[in-house]
């Protein structure tokens, strides 16, 4: 089946928060941002832009009715200061008009002085004076203090993982509406419309159910619109009813680059033990987070890096710790692999450390140390259907991995200029959010006389397509034709309390609850059928392609009329469907549990070209086996699985956060911030499905694949590392995400000279 979206988007019918028609007397709200990074605020003076023709008001905290609150994990974030700002660019007052233009105009009349106060933007300077958003965790497995006597090989070092971009393309946006009694609708672009509405009326001092919030689909989030989109939805909200008038706030492009969060950069000290035969013996690593100058999603981030920091091995012992630190940069949020992606690549870096020192091939450390069945990860949990070991084959059977190397050495052989390098990635990744509570879905069905079906989840479509998925399910469950169904925009009216649609989890929590809500239903209307077919009993019913079966065989009752004979009888005609993912629990206390549902795994074979001349690279094929379970939906999947590697090849390689030393990002656009483009992004990308069992755990056995496979894109940082060594094996060993093209060049020619003489290449910030 299509993506149910696929023709109305290329017809440019589908509709986003700014399609939306204007209403008659909309106002439209932009924020008046810090212009320094960490102060005191000594006057703000709003007068010459109130007063201005065509501006409605300019509010700042003290016009907040309720209360000043928007963290939700952690209560430590405003929607605007009350004295001090804590981030270049943090919105300190919204200014609301007639138009965009002349807000944009008011903004600019606001005079505002500040005592500057001590900006820290580093991780380890924040860890050094104790500015911590959460406490610090560790997860620790075996007993690695003792196991270092065990190890031969013994290799420590350090490394760092830039931020990243969000880039969805459609902006931060709300518009909000005044309804009758102080109640308010709101249209956001949000992955979490329930967190909007909780907070909403948190700063409305009202209570949730006189706010209801709604969202047909989003232009992409990548994790950048779970938390984050609070804080526009707020805005809107926060004007609409202190105006009693529709208010829209859509963010221009800069302006979402400039105030919002991005991925956590981390930095991280590792030691790995090895014993002779190149088994892992012991880890050691501390990882700083760059969380920003706000909580956000800091702390749930911080626990998936330490669920993911064993990546796809089986480590005997470790300790793995993770700080999170504060610091004035915009509050970090979340991003496609949620933390995971910056706890692998710690180890990746360190395995990479270990083999350059040993002379080994990386992979081969790799392989012998990949997790079996069984086998526990640091937090307890036990392998289950681990199938790490059967990709790694796969790909290496599939792909002639020994092929492929043979062949970069045989064009590194011949060609001095440039170089060849190929790596391979394992990949497991935990299905479930990390806190237990938000496991859980919900799912309203009606059935209506003519046989239509409407369907309304808390899932978000956001561009993954999971409400093709949903809509799947329900076809397949009710046994009737996908095209009799419509899945409804998502509305915190029609389903309650919804947790984000993030984590991977979408599909199989809002698909487990429509699943429940239709088998209920079947059951009811075979009851129906068995009062029309004379001395019949239910259980002898079935329902298939949209007809009534006894005992196997055909009756003349089709669908439509067997709804209208349930609605004679007067039987209900809609469910509600509740699913909670079950056995999983997490112990905070001992760092033990089940936190996940299930892992998926995989393998990425990668190979790239460096022109060692120009420092540039080019990544020539990414070749992957995955393990989808039984996936419902292949090409949505595939597709899945195509742009997280896009993505997780743009954070390791090109895409750079700039940000220098007193908290300014001197990009606001796409010129100079880049991501991986059609020229850049790899043309030979195979995905081949791992044989597979269907996932008892997962929507009709189908795994999850929104996050997992972003971890990909790793290999391409080991391919050009790989190949950079065939230049010059003496490079130092920067165990540094991106390796950008500056970078590479830089590195390449490391201790040569030429970078003292002609001056690194670094960007002018
Ligand atoms: N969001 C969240 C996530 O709140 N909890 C999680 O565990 C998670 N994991 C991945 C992506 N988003
Ligand atoms: Mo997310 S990173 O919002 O699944």
């Amino acid at each position: 089946m299509k993506n149910i979206d696929s023709i109305p988007h290329v017809r440019g019918e589908t509709q986003y928060v700014d399609d939306i028609p204007v209403r008659e007397g909309t106002l439209f709200a932009v924020p008046f941002c810090s212009p320094v990074t960490h102060g005191k605020i000594v006057s703000l003076n709003l007068s010459a832009a109130k007063e201005m023709e065509g501006v409605a008001g300019v509010f700042t905290a003290a016009d907040i009715p309720g209360e000043n609150q928007i963290g939700n994990i952690i209560r430590d974030e405003i929607l605007l200061p009350e004295g001090e700002v804590h981030f270049r660019n943090q919105p300190i007052a919204l200014v609301v008009a007639r138009t965009e233009t002349l807000a944009r105009k008011a903004a600019a009349k606001i005079k505002a002085e500040f005592e500057e106060l001590p900006v820290i933007v580093e991780p380890r300077v924040a860890k050094e004076k104790g500015h911590f958003l959460c406490p610090t965790r560790t997860f620790s497995i075996g007993d690695a203090e003792s196991a270092w006597e065990q190890c031969k090989h013994i290799f420590e070092g350090s490394g760092k993982i830039d931020g990243q971009e969000h880039i969805y393309l459609e902006t931060q946006a709300a518009y909000a509406f005044p309804e009758e009694n102080g109640r308010i609708k709101l249209h956001a672009g949000t992955q979490a419309p329930c967190a909007v509405q909780k907070h909403v009326a948190c700063i409305l001092g009202i209570p949730m159910h006189m706010v209801e919030v709604d969202t047909l689909r989003l232009g992409g989030a990548f994790g950048g619109k779970e938390d984050q989109a609070t804080v526009w939805g707020c805005m809107a909200a926060l004007a609409c009813q202190l105006l009693r008038k529709p208010v829209k706030a859509v963010l221009s492009r800069s302006d979402d680059f400039l105030i919002t969060g991005k991925r956590h950069p981390y930095e991280f000290d590792f030691k790995i033990g090895l014993d002779a035969d190149l088994k892992i013996k012991a880890y050691e690593v501390e990882l700083f987070q760059n969380g920003g100058a706000a909580a956000d999603l800091s702390s749930a981030i911080m626990e998936r890096t330490l669920f993911h920091a064993g990546g796809s091995y089986f480590l005997p012992n470790a300790n793995i710790t993770v700080y999170s630190c504060k610091t004035n940069l915009p509050p970090n949020t979340a991003f496609r692999g949620f933390g995971a992606p910056q706890g692998t690549f710690a180890l990746e870096s360190a395995i990479a450390k270990a083999a350059i020192e040993l002379g080994v091939d990386k992979s081969k450390i790799q392989k012998l140390n990949l997790l079996s069945e069984g086998d526990n990860f640091s937090f307890g949990q036990a392998t289950k259907r681990c199938n790490a070991l059967k990709c790694w084959e796969t790909a290496e059977k599939e792909f002639e991995f020994e092929r492929l190397k043979k062949e970069a050495a045989e064009f590194n052989s011949k060609n001095s200029l440039q170089k060849k390098g190929v790596a391979i990635h394992p990949l497991c990744f935990g299905i479930s959010f990390t806190k237990t509570n938000l496991n859980q879905g919900r799912s309203l069905v009606h059935l209506y006389t003519d046989g239509s079906v409407s369907i309304s989840t808390g899932v978000i479509e956001m561009g993954q397509a999971v409400n093709t998925k949903i809509l799947q399910v329900a076809a397949q469950t009710l046994s009737i034709s996908p095209d009799r169904i419509k899945i409804n925009s998502t509305n915190t009216s029609r389903i309650a309390n919804a947790s984000p649609t993030a984590a991977s989890s979408g599909a199989d929590l809002n698909g487990g609850a429509t699943r429940v809500a239709c088998l209920k239903l079947v059951k009811r209307l075979k009851e129906v059928a068995a009062k029309a077919i004379p001395c019949c009993d239910p259980s002898r019913i079935k329902l298939k392609d949209e007809r009534v079966f006894v005992d196997g065989n055909p009756t003349d009752i089709e669908w439509v009329q067997l709804l209208q004979l349930a609605f004679e009888d007067r039987a209900c005609l809609s469910e509600h469907g509740h699913y909670a993912t079950p056995h999983l629990y997490f112990d905070k206390t001992r760092e033990k549990g089940v936190p996940f549902a299930y892992h998926v795994y995989g393998t990425a074979v990668t190979g790239v070209t460096v022109d060692c001349i120009l420092g540039t690279y080019e990544v020539d094929f990414i070749r992957i086996v995955h393990d989808f379970g039984k996936s419902i939906n292949l090409d949505i999947d595939i597709g899945q699985v195509e742009g997280a590697v896009a993505m997780g090849i743009g954070l390791f390689t090109i895409e750079e956060l700039l940000i220098n030393e007193v908290g300014r990002f001197v990009y606001s656009n796409l010129s100079a911030y880049k991501v991986p483009d059609i020229y850049s992004a790899p043309t030979d990308v195979i995905v081949k499905p791992l044989d597979s069992e269907p996932n008892p755990m997962a929507i009709l056995g189908s795994k999850a694949v929104g996050e997992p496979p972003f971890l990909y894109g790793m290999s391409a940082y080991f391919a050009i590392l790989a190949a950079m060594r065939e230049y010059n094996d003496k490079l130092p060993l920067e165990l540094w995400a991106p390796m950008t093209h500056q970078k590479t060049l830089t590195t390449l020619y490391a201790g040569s000279g030429l970078v003292e003489k002609y001056g690194s290449i670094k960007p002018i910030l």
